[in-house]
């Protein structure tokens, strides 16, 4: 029997002769909780003060080493001992410490293996410093010890894009100082035997010294001013590695503040509630229970929607069957998947080895009876009621029974959808966002009669491709496209009463948005906005104010943004330039109104756009289109370039505060009481003090 002590619940020592193996044991991911921490304190404490091994080796049981601090416990109050004082007792260990590495070393995870005199990594391990995609910088060595074995440039890197870096990589930059394969406790024998043999050197990373690098440095600094000034931590991750090529401790204290300080921005805040809220939206009932098997695919239609569509299932290994009506079209089709895919060569997403082999997955046809045997059939056709209704009910004679039968529509009604077949059970709606196989979010939307494991179906399909399945419900938009087409109004307005498209897009830029909505509309087509206002002319509200006099204006001159060369802005070479006729025609549509133009500071514009896009947000929720706030603002991180740092609408509107928002809504209504109607939701939560916090907790 092996001789094994347990210190607490996570830390365990096993010692074997001279050997001494301390086991972290913390499932799912390891994370260095309180518990944990205290444990590895303990054990490396009282293995010195024994004296007896002459060697410790530290593992982990399960799929991973240590995936980091345990983000749980960030923004409350902090529990001794702090992380970096533990790899301080750690490095300064008389007796020498190595770690074995398996699966994700993240973070803390990566620091804790730094902090150890040497590093033996497991084959398929990945190790990196994410704290930045959290708003925070490596606060328990990170930024000092890694410099000292990579230098400056690799350290930079890594902890500026937050990448995980393969045990080749590892290897090469000096992360890791072994690569072997087999069971990490195996593993953490046999080097600790190595250690004692003089086989496998030791050493303490504070006694290396970081080579000097000031142009790196410079450089860095100056690229984030001009790109990222609004963002906190990068700042000071730079700051903190400069601060390496000193005595550790100095190091240690610059980034010991630096980490404080960014744990205590509201953008740590609201990224760590991106991250637990990707996870939590298909945390759901709904999502659990039993999904039926798809092994093949089906596509209608081989338009950009359908391509991206066909490309994302290929990526993820199911093999689709391309349907179009026309010769060209599929083409066309077959074109566009080849070109996405070589685009994911290119990006590193595919292998050169395996594009082929992906391609040949798919199957096109011009016949629609060649989906009688496939599983799941995503229609991506243009949005018409009547075509989809026609597609449907043919889908339903040729399917085979328990097929499920998806419509991408980004805004029709799916009862009307399923009512056109005899099994209502088996159609949801499946709503990608383009580019299908970039971009990460995928609305579920569940109609009256959808079957629940056809639900769970959409979220494990999600989860195969890679997205983020969010829950909607039926209504014109569904979650995210029903926001938009209210608060994008509050741009339009801005410009008719005297904002240029220029500075609306500026003010929301400096607000985080990689693209001002006037640049978004030009870069999505100009005539679909075009065409959505046409379709819903006759349903408009009679008391609402035209949002879109200057975009239709703007597209009676055939002008739709990018793919005409022009649309708010001029496109030639170089950057985009204002379009000096769009002035002139919001010049003439405000005299046709007798609109006065007045001055909108920046921050106006901000209060606004946000304001409305909360209240249709409220609204959704409160109608349970979406089952929480967070759903709302992952749909948004992952689907509209909403700013991460600022977690998503619901998450910023608790910054704000439910009072503060009325009190901003009734000046608004001043000039015009129809759009700026205060949602229930918000004077209940002003009335009784809740946040949308407290509504996701409840759910
Ligand atoms: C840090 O280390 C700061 C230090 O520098 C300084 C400190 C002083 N804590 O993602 P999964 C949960 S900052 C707590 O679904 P996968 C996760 O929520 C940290 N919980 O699995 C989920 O819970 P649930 C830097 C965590 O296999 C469950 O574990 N580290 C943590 O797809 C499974 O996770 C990071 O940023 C955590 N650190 O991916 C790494 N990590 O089942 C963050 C995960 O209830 N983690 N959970 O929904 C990851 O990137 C992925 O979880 C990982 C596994 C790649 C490890």
């Amino acid at each position: 029997m092996p001789d094994i002590e347990q210190i607490n619940d996570q830390i365990s020592i096993e010692r074997q002769g001279d050997i001494a193996l301390i086991c972290i044991n913390n499932p799912p991911v390891n994370a260095s909780g309180q518990i944990v921490r205290q444990g590895l304190q303990d054990a490396v404490t009282r293995l010195n003060a024994e004296n007896t091994a002459r060697v410790i080796a530290i593992y982990a049981a399960g799929r991973t080493f240590v995936a980091g601090a345990d983000i749980t416990e960030f923004g409350k109050p902090p529990q001794p001992p702090a992380l970096p004082d533990v790899f301080n007792v750690m490095e300064a260990s008389t007796i020498p410490l190595i770690s074995v590495i398996h699966g994700t070393a993240l973070g803390g995870g990566l620091e804790l293996g730094l902090a150890t005199h040497a590093r033996v990594g497991i084959e398929g391990l990945r190790v990196g410093l994410p704290e930045i995609n959290l708003g925070l910088l490596p606060g328990a060595g990170g930024t000092q010890r890694l410099p000292r074995l990579t230098g400056i440039p690799f350290a930079l890197d890594m902890c500026l894009s937050g990448r995980q870096v393969g045990a080749k990589e590892a290897l090469e930059n000096g992360i890791i100082d072994l690569l072997v394969s087999g069971d990490p406790r195996d593993v953490a024998l046999t080097a600790a035997q190595q250690v004692l043999d003089g086989t496998l050197p030791t050493r303490r990373t504070s006694e290396v010294e970081t080579q000097p690098d000031d142009n790196a440095l410079a450089e860095t600094a100056a690229m984030l001013k001009a790109k990222q000034p609004h963002m906190f931590s990068p700042h000071k991750i730079v700051e903190a590695i400069a601060a390496s090529t000193g005595p550790l401790a100095d190091g240690l204290k610059v980034e010991r503040q630096a980490f404080i300080d960014s744990m205590n921005t509201p953008q740590r805040a609201g990224m760590i509630h991106a991250f637990f809220g990707e996870r939590a939206v298909s945390n759901i009932p709904e999502a659990k229970g039993p999904a039926r098997e798809i092994a093949k695919i089906g596509v209608i239609g081989g338009g950009t929607m359908g391509s991206g569509i066909a490309t994302s299932c290929l990526l993820a290994g199911i093999p689709v069957r391309l349907i179009e009506v026309a010769q060209d079209g599929l083409d066309r089709g077959i074109a566009t998947v080849t070109k996405n895919l070589d685009g994911a060569v290119s990006r590193g997403k595919l292998s050169p080895e395996k594009r082929d082999a992906t391609l040949a997955m798919l199957t096109p046809s011009l016949v629609m009876d060649d989906l009688a045997d496939v599983d799941l059939v995503i229609e991506a056709v243009f949005e018409n009621m009547d075509v989809k209704k026609d597609i449907f009910g043919k889908l339903n004679t040729i399917c085979k029974p328990g097929a499920i039968l998806a419509s991408n529509t980004s805004y029709l009604d799916v009862n009307e959808i399923a009512a056109a077949t005899t099994r209502a059970q088996d159609v949801i709606g499946l709503h990608f966002f383009s580019p299908a196989h970039v971009m990460r979010l995928l609305e579920i939307v569940v109609a009256d009669k959808t079957a629940p494991d056809v639900v769970a179906s959409g979220f494990a399909l999600a989860k195969r491709l890679k997205k983020v399945g969010v829950r909607a419900g039926v209504c014109d938009g569904f979650i995210g496209n029903r926001i938009l087409a209210h608060y994008s109004k509050t741009a339009s307005y801005l410009v008719l009463d005297g904002a240029t498209p220029q500075q609306v897009d500026a003010a929301l830029e400096g607000f985080g948005f990689a693209m001002g909505p006037h640049k978004v509309g030009d870069l999505a087509g100009l005539d679909i906005g075009w065409m959505t206002r046409k379709r819903k002319a006759e349903t408009r509200d009679p008391n609402e104010r035209y949002a879109g006099d200057v975009a239709d204006r703007i597209c009676e001159h055939g002008w739709f943004g990018r793919k005409t060369g022009q649309g708010y802005y001029i496109y030639n070479a170089g950057a985009p330039i204002p379009n000096p006729e769009v002035a002139n025609i919001i010049d003439a549509v405000r005299a046709e109104k007798g609109i006065t133009p007045r001055t909108f500071t920046d921050q106006d514009i901000i209060d606004r756009y946000m304001t409305a896009m909360i209240c249709e947000a409220a609204r959704v929720v409160e109608d349970g289109t979406a089952r929480r706030p967070v759903d709302v603002d992952m749909v948004f991180l992952f689907g509209y370039g909403f700013p991460r740092h600022r977690g998503g609408p619901l998450h910023y509107a608790d910054t704000i505060g439910a009072a503060e928002l009325l009190t901003r809504i009734k000046t608004y209504a001043v000039e015009d009481a129809n759009y700026w109607q205060a949602p229930a939701l918000l004077e209940k939560m002003a009335a009784d003090g809740t946040t949308f916090a407290d509504l996701n907790k409840g759910a």
